[in-house]
């Protein structure tokens, strides 16, 4: 089976109001008719997916949040719950991104957003990742596989998975093609062939294309270099 690609873009905490037209921006350098080959996502900051949606809602890009609360509802403050997320347009979201495990999030507690994502309707982009120190003492796989262990829920079906070395975040450093090779080998004999291995970790339009034609990495998850339209269409036209 062939997976569709899926180009994502994290805006993180960057973009305002006046960034809710970029789907449309994207539409124009890379039109949806030579793209029908792959999936664009974009998931700017909680506030901005229901303006975008409202927006930009007729384009064939999909909206994702960054996270989702543990809870349906209650008195969580500051929190959205993953039905809040879906009610106002966004179709993915990502969890356990490595920014927000180091805020404290667990894999327990990211298999519980997993199925909370779930029981919204939301697809679950669930991120894993090693430490440099990880990666040095030979233990990258160890600490990848236990992440994915501890955040998939029994019988989980319809997810990504975002492969995120930590030391290659938002540091301009990248995994080496045969690094990410290995990794994504392993992550997809713990998966299965069905779901869709993202890589992340300062993916650029310079080495997109290495990255993006290792057999097992399915598409792209993307923070600095896709919050501009040109970089991320440039990117996923390698995909
Ligand atoms: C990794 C990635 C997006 P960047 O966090 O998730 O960010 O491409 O800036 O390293």
């Amino acid at each position: 089976m062939t997976l569709k690609p899926l180009i994502a873009a994290n805006w993180k905490m960057h973009g305002d109001m006046s960034w809710c037209d970029k789907p449309y921006d994207f539409a124009d350098i890379y039109p949806p008719t030579e793209r029908e080959h792959l999936d664009v996502l974009i998931c700017p900051p909680a506030v901005l997916i229901f303006p975008m949606m409202e927006k930009c809602g007729g384009t064939d890009i999909w909206l994702g949040a960054q996270t989702c609360h543990k809870e349906k509802k209650g008195a969580h403050t500051g929190e959205m719950s993953a039905e809040m997320l879906a009610s106002a347009g966004a179709d993915y979201v990502i969890l356990g991104h490595s920014e927000r495990r180091a805020m404290g999030e667990s894999s327990a507690d990211i298999r519980v957003r997993v199925e909370r994502a779930k029981e919204a309707d939301l697809i679950p982009i669930i991120c894993v990742g090693e430490s440099l120190k990880e990666r040095e003492s030979g233990d990258a796989e160890a600490v990848v596989g236990t992440q994915l262990k501890a955040s998939l829920p029994e019988g989980l079906t319809d997810y990504v998975i975002a492969y995120e070395p930590i030391w290659a975040i938002g540091t301009g450093m990248t995994a080496t093609p045969d690094d990410v090779d290995a990794m994504h080998r392993f992550i997809r004999g713990e998966v299965g062939p069905n779901v869709r291995i993202l890589y992340g970790g300062s993916v650029k339009p310079a080495n997109a294309k290495a990255l993006l034609s290792i057999p097992d990495v399915n598409g792209a998850l993307i923070g600095g270099a896709g919050l501009e339209m040109e970089s991320l269409a440039e990117i996923a036209r390698l995909a």
